[in-house]
């Protein structure tokens, strides 16, 4: 082949690698006419490989484009829709945490939950970007699918090998005990009941274990409340819990390991927003100086206030063993009072004018009598007190619902043996 030849095939070459990069392909030019037969063939051989090699670049080109533009598509359309359900997801995180039902509704509505109690158990188990009160709150409604819920919930808890101390302190940092007697009632229910599932044979009933466990929340109370200066020792506490496995005793290893974990550390709870039991477990007692009105003399006079068990006591030194009076607090109300002493409150009778409140003081000879008050009108040495005072009664005041509950299940565990 001569250089002529030579010059237009490599010349053929550049315009193919031009087309190549170029979208438009350029036409042949004519055959010269100054080449042999043989070369004009040759030219057009070649001219027509180009032009196939061409059709094919093209076509590869064109497939890629295709595949390329399919997988632009198909990951933006799978980015997009993931983009969107996260969206939706964190939408139905914040419905949920301002109203749990209409939370969960909007997920299942928008195919991010199964409407199963499983599937949301599950996600309230998981709990991202929940608030563990609005948790609480959710599995602590009646209805029956709630409670559906809540087993479901607790299912999921495993206990197994766990003392109950353990199993409590998992059980109460997945949610927080919301305010209602009858909801603790139900979640605490569900605690015990999958507690013995997974421990056959610690305890004779669920009912007994429904209790200690209450029991263990009021020792962590004591234990660790600045406020509650009258620690119980470990013989006190074994010695409240006689007689709560259906009539007989527990173990008092059991009941001693129990209370040591309790002591060596306290439970771990939720972030606290001051309104619920839980809020009442662990902040109720309160101990300090007070002005007192007298009931028939009205004289004030300073004293030493305690407030526990649902009671308020009040001395006339801190080191003094018997209290000059005791006020339970079931059936009482409390109010803000304007007097000319400053910060006042009153404990009263709600809907009542002259009733006498039940409760019993030392006389100056020492006998133990009735009070005479109508109403107990209390002066707190500063306005933070006078409401931290208000606050703590007020908690032990609502606490009532909650011992009842309990004692209606520590009555069921004795009648039970009785029959
Ligand atoms: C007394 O006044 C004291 O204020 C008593 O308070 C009070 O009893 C008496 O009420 C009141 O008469 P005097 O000491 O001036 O006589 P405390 O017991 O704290 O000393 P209460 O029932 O408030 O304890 P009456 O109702 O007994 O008169």
């Amino acid at each position: 082949m001569d250089s002529q030849v030579m010059g237009t095939v490599s010349d053929l070459c550049v315009s193919s690698f031009q087309a190549f990069l170029c979208p438009t392909i350029p036409r042949s030019p004519p055959v010269p006419d100054d080449l042999t037969p043989e070369e004009q063939k040759e030219l057009e051989n070649i001219r027509r490989r180009k032009q196939e090699l061409l059709d094919d670049i093209q076509r590869l080109k064109d497939e890629i484009a295709e595949v390329t533009s399919e997988i632009e598509n198909l990951g933006s359309t799978e980015e997009r829709k993931n983009m969107q359900r996260n969206k939706q997801v964190a939408m139905g995180r914040k419905k949920f945490n301002m109203d749990p039902k209409k939370g969960i509704q909007f997920l299942i509505e928008n195919d991010l939950l199964k409407n199963t109690s499983e599937d949301i158990a599950r996600f309230l188990y998981k709990g991202e970007g929940l608030n563990k009160t609005a948790i609480g709150d959710y599995l602590g409604e009646r209805d029956d699918f709630n409670i559906q819920v809540l087993h479901a919930f607790v299912e999921l808890h495993e206990f197994t090998d766990l003392n109950l101390v353990q199993a409590l302190r998992q059980f109460l940092w997945s949610f927080r005990l919301p305010g209602e007697a009858q909801k603790i009632d139900r979640m605490m229910e569900a605690f015990a009941q999958r507690y013995c599932q997974c421990n056959p044979g610690v305890f004779q009933s669920t009912d007994t274990c429904y209790i200690l466990s209450f029991a263990i929340i009021m020792l962590n109370t004591s234990l660790h409340n600045p406020n509650v200066k009258d620690k119980p020792t470990v013989e006190r506490f074994i010695s409240m819990n006689r007689g709560i496995n259906d009539g007989g005793d527990l173990p008092e290893e059991l009941l001693r390991n129990l209370y040591e974990s309790i002591k060596n550390e306290p439970f771990k709870i939720p972030e606290d927003d001051g309104n619920d039991l839980t809020h009442t477990f662990f902040n109720p007692d309160r101990e300090g100086w007070l002005l007192k009105l007298g009931g028939r003399v009205k004289t004030w006079k300073r004293r030493w206030f305690i407030l526990t068990d649902n009671c308020l006591y009040y001395f006339e030194y801190t080191t003094d063993k018997e209290p000059r009076g005791i006020i339970p607090l079931e059936n009482l109300s409390i109010r803000e009072v304007e007097d000319k002493k400053p910060n006042c409150f009153e404990l009263f009778i709600p809907d009542n004018k002259d009733q006498v409140i039940k409760a019993c003081k030392t006389e100056a000879d020492g006998r133990v009598v009735e009070g005479n008050h109508t109403f107990y009108r209390i002066s707190a040495p500063t306005t933070e007190e006078k409401d931290e005072w208000m606050n703590s009664i007020k908690a032990a005041i609502s606490r009532d619902p909650f011992y009842e509950m309990l004692a209606a299940r520590k009555k069921k565990v004795s009648s039970m043996k009785r029959h």
